[in-house]
C-alpha cells in the first residue's frame, strides 16, 4: 500500500507550475478512518478548494480544509465511499484539479470452516468454509486445500457479503488426521492481494470393521486356548468375548481383545462371540472352537429298541457326539471280518426297511478322526412273526349255488402280511379279492358250480409262511320238485307219476322218495353228473279204490354233508282222485225196522261213490214208488217223527255218479196193537135153529191179529186168523153173548156181542163143540171151526179189512 501512495505521488509532481496535489487512486478499508489530503503547495496564497463527486452521490465525508491543502476524512470508510473525487484548487484566478479514484474493500475475518471433525468414513461428507464481511464479493475467489493440494476453487459472485463454499466428498480413513484449508483471496489488481485461510484436521469416523479372529481355534483337549479378536474403527473399539452355550444362554467372557482358556475340556468346546463396538455401531463375529481329541461317546443305536420283529423297519444309527469325527463306519461283523455298510463324514443312520432274520447280529460302529478311533458295537436280534392264520369259514363249506360265499381270511401278529389265494391244481383264481391289512377276502359271488374245489390262504410274513385252507362244495336245489299225472282215474286204471326236481347238483347226492303219508314206498338215487341236471322218478300205481285221496309225497333229499337241514329237503304233494260208480250203499234204520206205530224212525242211506253223485230214497209199497227226499252227496237221512202203519214198505236208497248207480233197501214193518175192531153178525144176530151165521170182525192192527171167539159162557174158544167165523147150524143153545178176542203181539181188544137163535122144533139140536167149525183149520182148535174166511188184505200195508165176509167163497 505504502509503494502505491508513492507511486501516485509521484505522478503528481510530473504535473506543471501550479499542481494538485491528489493521489490518483485511494484503497479505503471498510471501518477504517480514511483522509484524503488535495494540496497545492506551489500557490503562495491561500488556496480554495472544491470537492465534487463524479458518481451520482455524496461524498459521505468531512471536509477539513487548510491553507493550502484540503482534507476529505472519511470518518468510517463504508462501500458507499467507493467513488471517484474530483479536487479544484483554486490559487487566484488559477485553478487546477486532479481526481481520484477510491476503492473500497472488506475482508476482515479468516475463513471458518464446519463439518470437518466427525467425518464418517465412506460416507458423502460435506465441508463448509464461510468468509463474512467480504467487499467487493466478485474478486474474492475461496479454496479448499487438502496439504497443499488444491481440491476446488470457488469465485465469489457479486454482490454478497458472505461468502460460502462446501466441498463434498467421501472421506477414507487416510483422510483421519489430515489437515484441510479454507483459503480466501482478495485481488484487486495492483492494489491488495489478501489472502487469509482457516486450517482444521479432519477426523474421519468409522463403525467397527474388519472384525476378525486370530488364533487357533481347534486345541488338543487339556491346552491352553487364545483367541484374538482384531477390528478397525474409529474411536477404537471395545471388545468382549462370549460363550454361546448350546441351550441358548450366552455366557459372557471378559472384556477384552483376547480370549484365554486354559486346560481347555470337551464342554469348552462350541461358538464363541466377538463383540466389537464404538459409538458408531457394535459388530460380531463368531468361531467355532473344537476340542480335539479322538472319537468319544461313539454310539450305535437302534430304533426301535423293542424287540425286533421281522419286517419291521429300523434303523441303526451310528453317532459320535462331542468331539469332530472325521468319518463314521457302519459294519456287520461277519465271520469275524467287518463288511462295510456305509461311511460318512458325521453321524449315519443306516435303515433296513424290512429287517430278516438274517439281519440279526453284529452290528460296528466305528468313529474316526486324526486323534483316534472309536468302536462300539449292536447285537441286533430279529425274530420272526408268530404269524397265525385263520381262515373263515374253515374247513368245509357248502354253499348253495348263486348265494354268496366270501371266504375271509385273517392274518394276525404279523404287521405286513402277503396274502396269496390258491386252489389245489394251482389254477388261477379267477375270482375278485380284496386285501386290506390283515384281511383278504376272496369273493364267490354268486357261488357257481366252477367254483367248487379247496381254497387255500397262504399268508407270508418275512420267512414265515402259513396257510390255512377250506373246501367249498356246491349244490344246487333251487325249487322245489313238481309232480305230474296225478289227474282223476277210474278205479283200476295204471298210472304214472312222475316227480321232476330241476337243475339239481351233485346228483348222485339227491334222493327221491316216493311216500304214501309217512310211509316210504319207493325211493330212487341220482346218478353223477358234472353239471346241473333235472332229475326224474316215476311211480307206477294202480287206482284204488283205498288210495282216494291219499296223500302221496314226493320227497327230494340232498344227502349232503354240511346242507342246512331246511335246504337239503323239498317236497311236493298230490292227492290221489280215484273215480268210481256207487258202491257199498247201505240203508240203515234207526232204532229198528220194526216200530211201533208212533215211534220215532230214522232211515239213513250211505253210498260211496267218487266223485259223489245223487242219493234218492223211495219209498216201495204195492210195486209204487214213491221219491220221499233226494239229495246231492252219498248219505241222505229221513226222519219220520211218528209213523204209522203206512209207513211200512221197502225203502230204497239210489246212489248215483257219472259211472253208474247202486242201492239198497231194507223193509220196514209198522206194527199197532188191534183197535177199531168191528164185528158183523150175518146174516143178523137173531136166526133160526139151523140157520149159519157168518161173523166178520175187522180190526185194524199189524201183525196180523189171531181172533178167538168165544161163548161167554162156555170155555170153548174158536180162533181165526182172518177174523171170520161161520156159524151153522145154530141151535137154541147157541144163543147168547159172544166175545172176539183180537189180539196180535201188541195187545188185543174185545168185542161183545149177542146171538139170539130162535127154537125150531126137532131135536136133538147139536151140541156147540159140534156146530161152530173155523172157518180155517188151523191145529187142533182150527179143525173145530167150519167157518169160510175169506181175508182180504188191506190195501194198506200193516191193517187188515175184513170189509167182505163172502161166505160163499172158502
Ligand atoms: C462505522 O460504521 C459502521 C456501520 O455503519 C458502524 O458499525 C461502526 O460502529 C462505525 N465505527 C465508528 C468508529 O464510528
Ligand atoms: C498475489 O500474490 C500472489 C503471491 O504473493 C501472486 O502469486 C499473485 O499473482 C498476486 N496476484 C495479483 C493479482 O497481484
Ligand atoms: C497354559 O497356561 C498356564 C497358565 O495359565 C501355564 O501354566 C501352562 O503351562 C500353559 N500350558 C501350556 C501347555 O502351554
Ligand atoms: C451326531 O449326533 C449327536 C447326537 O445326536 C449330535 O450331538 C451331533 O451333533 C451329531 N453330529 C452331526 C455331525 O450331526
Ligand atoms: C446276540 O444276542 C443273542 C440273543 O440275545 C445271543 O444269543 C448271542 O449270543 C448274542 N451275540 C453276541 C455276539 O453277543
Ligand atoms: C387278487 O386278484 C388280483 C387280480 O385278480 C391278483 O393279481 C392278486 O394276486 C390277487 N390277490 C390275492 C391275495 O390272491
Ligand atoms: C362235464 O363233462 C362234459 C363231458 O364229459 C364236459 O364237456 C363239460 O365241460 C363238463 N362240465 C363241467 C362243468 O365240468
Ligand atoms: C331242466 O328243465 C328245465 C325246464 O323244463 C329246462 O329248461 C332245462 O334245460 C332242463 N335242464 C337240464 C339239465 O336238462
Ligand atoms: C178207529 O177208532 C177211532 C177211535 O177209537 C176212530 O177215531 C177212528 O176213526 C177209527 N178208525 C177206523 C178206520 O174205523
Ligand atoms: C183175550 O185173549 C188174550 C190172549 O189170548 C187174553 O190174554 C185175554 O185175557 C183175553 N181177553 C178176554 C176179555 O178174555
Ligand atoms: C139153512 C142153511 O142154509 N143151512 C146150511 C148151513 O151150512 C151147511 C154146511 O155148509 C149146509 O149144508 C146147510 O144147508
Ligand atoms: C139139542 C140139545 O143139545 N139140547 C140140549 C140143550 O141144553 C140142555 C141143557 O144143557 C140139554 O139138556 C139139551 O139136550
Amino acid at each position: 500500500m505504502n509503494s502505491a501512495f508513492l507511486l501516485t505521488l509521484l505522478l503528481a509532481v510530473a504535473v506543471g507550475s501550479h499542481v494538485v496535489d491528489l493521489p490518483s487512486k485511494a484503497l479505503f478499508k471498510v471501518g477504517d478512518r480514511r483522509e484524503l489530503a488535495c494540496k497545492m503547495s506551489s500557490c503562495p496564497e491561500k488556496v480554495t478548494f472544491s470537492w465534487t463527486s463524479l458518481e451520482d452521490k455524496p461524498l459521505y465525508a468531512t471536509v477539513n480544509n487548510k491553507d493550502r491543502e484540503s482534507v476529505l476524512v472519511f470518518e468510517n470508510v463504508t462501500q458507499y465511499h467507493e467513488n471517484t473525487i474530483v479536487c479544484k484548487a483554486y490559487c487566484g484566478k488559477e485553478s487546477k484539479q486532479a481526481k481520484t479514484k477510491i476503492t473500497v474493500y472488506s475482508f476482515p475475518r479468516n475463513p471458518v470452516i464446519s463439518g470437518y471433525d466427525r467425518l464418517i468414513l465412506g460416507n458423502e461428507s460435506v465441508l463448509d468454509c464461510e468468509v463474512s464481511s467480504v467487499y467487493p464479493s466478485e474478486f474474492f475467489e475461496v479454496q479448499w486445500l487438502k496439504g497443499d493440494k488444491v481440491l476446488k476453487t470457488d469465485e465469489g459472485k457479486y454482490g454478497t457479503d458472505v461468502l460460502s463454499s462446501s466441498y463434498t466428498f467421501i472421506p477414507s480413513s487416510e483422510d483421519d488426521g489430515k489437515a484441510i484449508t479454507c483459503r480466501a483471496t482478495l485481488s484487486l489488481v495492483e492494489m491488495i492481494n489478501e489472502t487469509k485461510e482457516t486450517s482444521g484436521r479432519m477426523k474421519v469416523l468409522s463403525a467397527p470393521r474388519n472384525v476378525n479372529v486370530s488364533g487357533a481355534t481347534a486345541v488338543s483337549l487339556g491346552s491352553n486356548l487364545t483367541l484374538t479378536c482384531e477390528a478397525e474403527g474409529n474411536p477404537k473399539p471395545e471388545f468382549t468375548w462370549t460363550a454361546l452355550k448350546p441351550d441358548g444362554q450366552s455366557v459372557e467372557m471378559g472384556k477384552s481383545q483376547d480370549l484365554f482358556m486354559h486346560n481347555v475340556s470337551l464342554s469348552d468346546a462350541g461358538t464363541y462371540q466377538c463383540d466389537v463396538s464404538n459409538d458408531l455401531d457394535r459388530q460380531n463375529t463368531r468361531v467355532s472352537v473344537i476340542v480335539q481329541a479322538p472319537p468319544m461317546d461313539t454310539l450305535i443305536v437302534v430304533s426301535p429298541q423293542s424287540s425286533l420283529k421281522e419286517g419291521d423297519t429300523v434303523s441303526i444309527s451310528c453317532k459320535s457326539s462331542s468331539v469332530p469325527v472325521t468319518q463314521v463306519v457302519l459294519s456287520r461283523r461277519e465271520n469275524n471280518k467287518d463288511r462295510e455298510l456305509m461311511t460318512s463324514k458325521g453321524n449315519e443312520t443306516y435303515v433296513i426297511l424290512s429287517v430278516k432274520l438274517s439281519d440279526s447280529g453284529m452290528f460296528v460302529c466305528e468313529a474316526f478322526n486324526e486323534h483316534g478311533s472309536q468302536r462300539t458295537t449292536l447285537n441286533l436280534t430279529v425274530e420272526a412273526h408268530f404269524l397265525e392264520v385263520e381262515l373263515q369259514p374253515d374247513s368245509v363249506i357248502v354253499s348253495d349255488r348263486g348265494s354268496s360265499l366270501v371266504l375271509s381270511c385273517q392274518a394276525s401278529s404279523c404287521p405286513r402280511p402277503e396274502f396269496s389265494w390258491k386252489n389245489l391244481s394251482n389254477m388261477p383264481i379267477l375270482r375278485q379279492n380284496k386285501t386290506v391289512g390283515f384281511q383278504s377276502q376272496l369273493f364267490l359271488d354268486p357261488v357257481e358250480l366252477e367254483d367248487e374245489g379247496t381254497y387255500l390262504c397262504e399268508v407270508t410274513c418275512g420267512s414265515i409262511k402259513k396257510s390255512k385252507q377250506t373246501e367249498v362244495k356246491v349244490f344246487s336245489f333251487p325249487t322245489s320238485p313238481i309232480i305230474k299225472g296225478s289227474g282223476p282215474g277210474l278205479v283200476g286204471e295204471m298210472r304214472k307219476l312222475t316227480c321232476t326236481v330241476q337243475e339239481v347238483f351233485p346228483a348222485n347226492h339227491f334222493q327221491i322218495l316216493w311216500m304214501d303219508g309217512e310211509i316210504e314206498m319207493y325211493s330212487e338215487f341220482g346218478s353223477f353228473s358234472n353239471g346241473t341236471t333235472n332229475l326224474t322218478s316215476v311211480y307206477p300205481y294202480s287206482m284204488d279204490r283205498k288210495d282216494q285221496g291219499k296223500l302221496i309225497t314226493c320227497k327230494v333229499l340232498l344227502n349232503m354233508r354240511g346242507v342246512p337241514a331246511a335246504q337239503g329237503v323239498r317236497t311236493a304233494s298230490t292227492t290221489l282222485s280215484i273215480h268210481y260208480p256207487p258202491r257199498a250203499t247201505k240203508i240203515t234204520v234207526s232204532p229198528l225196522t220194526e216200530l211201533k206205530e208212533g215211534e220215532t224212525v230214522s232211515i239213513s242211506c250211505v253210498s260211496d261213490s267218487f266223485p259223489v253223485g245223487r242219493t234218492v230214497l223211495s219209498r216201495v209199497s204195492d210195486g209204487i214208488q214213491t221219491e220221499l227226499i233226494a239229495s246231492d252227496g252219498v248219505e241222505t237221512l229221513l226222519t219220520l217223527p211218528s209213523v204209522e202203519l203206512d209207513d211200512s214198505g221197502f225203502y230204497v236208497c239210489q246212489a248215483s255218479n257219472m259211472y253208474g248207480n247202486h242201492s239198497d233197501s231194507v223193509e220196514i214193518t209198522v206194527n199197532a196193537p188191534p183197535r177199531n175192531t168191528t164185528v158183523e153178525v150175518l146174516p143178523s144176530t137173531d136166526v133160526h135153529e139151523g140157520q149159519n151165521i157168518t161173523i166178520c170182525c175187522r180190526s185194524v192192527s199189524f201183525p196180523p191179529p189171531v181172533v178167538v171167539l168165544s161163548k161167554l159162557d162156555s170155555e170153548t174158544n174158536i180162533y181165526s186168523l182172518d177174523g171170520n167165523f161161520l156159524l151153522i147150524n145154530l141151535t137154541p143153545n147157541d144163543t147168547g153173548l159172544y166175545q172176539v178176542n183180537v189180539t196180535n203181539d201188541l195187545g188185543y181188544e174185545t168185542e161183545i156181542f149177542s146171538i139170539n137163535v130162535i127154537e125150531k122144533r126137532y131135536d136133538p139140536p147139536l151140541g156147540w163143540n159140534d156146530l161152530i167149525i173155523p172157518a180155517i183149520s188151523l191145529g187142533a182148535a182150527a179143525a173145530l171151526l167150519s167157518v169160510v174166511v175169506n181175508v182180504l188184505r188191506a190195501r194198506k200195508m200193516g191193517s187188515y179189512d175184513l170189509t167182505k165176509c163172502n161166505l160163499g167163497t172158502v
